[in-house]
């Protein structure tokens, strides 16, 4: 080969080099526009440039208030363990930096924000999140969260820069409740997974976890009153599984870890119906003053308490009592749902009568549909999972109604046929299904005004651990989300299927166990029962 053909090659390779490094950018991180926001925030305007995260910046947080300032603390803890930066969390007594910070403040911004809306402002300088209440600052961080690099969700550090896309998103959502509901009674799930699940929830704006915590198969809260409630109520699961129970210590920690992340906690004692587990433990419950043997089947809807026992109130006003003294939030459920054996004639005073007494704790009622048989007092909020008639014969009555559509948002429903775990009673219930529905015009007659939200109930009379609940819950709840959050108008099924994809690396990284309809052997875990 003659030199100069050498030389010629030469200076081909070195343009081929330098036209690759010019056409593609270091940094991927411009437009902010083009990020996969979940749920997706009402506006969204990019400036074209970055914001560069480094182990220099620092979180400021305005004010004195220690609860801001603990916002600062979960931020930094966030960011450290892919970044392995120690951001510094310091306050307005301190200086403020010139620049390189993410500033915390809570300022009046427009009412139509409410406490949990946020302004997320990013320039190539600074980063701040402004809103009117410390929940719509945490909000504000998990969009954050979502705008930097996907390897942010890593566990271990991560040698990479860490650029932001400029721009400001200002959000707020559209419903009040945003809510999961884990049945802990079929099968029971230890405090410290609650406690993960709680984690997941409030990454995606979610801010009710409904606990389930009594049914035929497992009272799951240690009630001091009535002891054996837990010590043989409690003992068992579906198939014989491992009992257990919460005790109050550990349900105050499970409330107060959620409080930390902006999640209300709702206890959910179900009755007259579903309350084997009960019965078994007390005789003097039972109309035959006999105590029946723990269940750990999957029927529904065979056992009743005695509606027409003076006992059975006592015994209701203790365990109500109990649970509103642990409970900080608003909201006692009652169940209500499924009382086949219960004649209509004693139902409805028996309903009307438990609602007195969680009245009588300062609480709100939370039931099921069928409670509107009943005389529905001012703020009873009805949750609708089955008859379009009763949550419409709730809002005549003035109830709010919770949505909880069974053929779109159970968790427990197949996603197809070929889904091991689950149930299909509802029908199946894939990715689009259960995203592609709007509340307020799901059920003739009831509007936006009478909705105070959605909620997402995971069943688990076939789901037995963490890594199950996941590929139930995963990624359908994300679409469960959006829909509590983001308005109707800028919701649209294929967009949110190419967000959801690009999202589903940062599931991944995460080590959630979800569903992907892609892949083609399914990291479905074996059902075991
Ligand atoms: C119906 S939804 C039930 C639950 C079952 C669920 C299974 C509701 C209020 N009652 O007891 O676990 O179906 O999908």
């Amino acid at each position: 080969m003659s030199l100069k053909s050498n030389i010629y090659r030469f200076l081909l390779f070195i343009s081929m080099i330098l036209l690759t490094s010019w056409s593609e950018p270091k940094n991927p991180r411009m437009d902010l526009s083009n990020e996969a926001i979940l749920p997706k925030p009402v506006s969204v305007t990019a400036f074209g440039s970055s914001f560069e995260l480094n182990a220099n910046t620092k979180i400021f947080v305005k004010g004195e208030s220690a609860e801001l300032l603990k916002i600062g603390h979960y931020l930094a803890n966030l960011i450290k363990p892919a970044t392995g930066f120690d951001l510094k969390v310091i306050t307005s007594t301190s200086k403020k930096p010139k620049s390189n910070y993410i500033y915390l403040t809570i300022s009046g911004l427009e009412s139509e924000l409410g406490t949990e809306g946020y302004k997320l402002h990013i320039t190539k300088k600074n980063i701040s999140i402004n809103a009117n209440g410390p929940e719509g600052i945490f909000h504000g961080i998990q969009t954050l969260r979502q705008v930097l690099p996907k390897e942010i969700e890593a566990a271990s550090k991560q040698k990479m820069k860490w650029f932001i896309a400029t721009g400001e998103i200002y959000d707020y959502p559209q419903y009040e409740y945003r809510g999961a509901m884990l049945d802990v009674s079929r099968h029971f799930f230890i405090a410290e997974d609650v406690k993960k699940y709680i984690d997941m929830l409030a990454a995606y704006k979610l801010n009710v976890l409904h606990l389930h915590l009594s049914d035929d198969q497992g009272w799951r809260i240690e009630t001091k009153s009535w002891p054996n409630l837990t010590v043989h109520g409690g003992s068992t699961a579906v198939n014989g599984g491992t009992g257990g129970f919460y005790t109050q210590e550990e349900y105050k920690e499970i409330v107060r870890y959620a409080k930390e992340q902006y999640i209300t906690i709702i206890p959910e004692i179900d009755m007259p119906g579903h309350t084997n587990a009960a019965l078994a433990s007390y005789p003097e419950l039972n109309s035959s003053g006999e105590a029946p043997e723990l269940y750990t089947g999957i029927k529904v809807g065979f056992s009743t308490l005695d509606t027409k026992k003076e006992i059975t109130y006592q015994f209701i006003k203790d365990v109500l009592r109990e649970l509103s003294e642990m409970t900080p939030g608003p909201y006692i459920h009652i169940g209500g749902d499924e009382s086949h054996v219960t004649l209509m004639e004693d139902y409805i005073p028996f309903i009307n009568k438990v609602q007195d007494i969680v009245l009588a704790n300062g609480k709100q009622m939370i039931g099921w549909d069928e409670i509107v048989h009943a005389d529905l007092k001012a703020k009873t909020v009805v949750q609708f999972w089955a008859r379009p008639k009763n949550a419409q014969k709730g809002v005549e009555k003035k109830a709010k109604i919770i949505l909880s559509p069974a053929n779109k948002a159970y968790l427990d429903m197949k996603y197809d046929s070929i889904t091991k775990l689950g149930l299909y009673w509802a029908g199946y219930v894939n990715i689009d299904c259960a995203y592609n529905w709007n509340p307020s015009t799901l059920i003739p007659g009831i509007s936006k005004k009478d909705i105070l939200g959605i909620e997402s109930p995971l069943w688990t009379e076939t789901i037995t651990n963490m890594e199950e609940l996941e590929f139930m819950v995963f990624p359908r709840i994300i679409g469960h989300a959006e829909i509590g959050w983001t308005p109707d108008s800028l919701r649209d099924l294929n967009d949110y299927k190419v967000r959801l994809e690009k999202h589903s690396d940062r599931l991944k990284i995460k080590g959630i166990n979800y569903y992907d309809p892609n892949a083609i052997f399914k990291d479905e875990p074996e059902a075991k029962e």
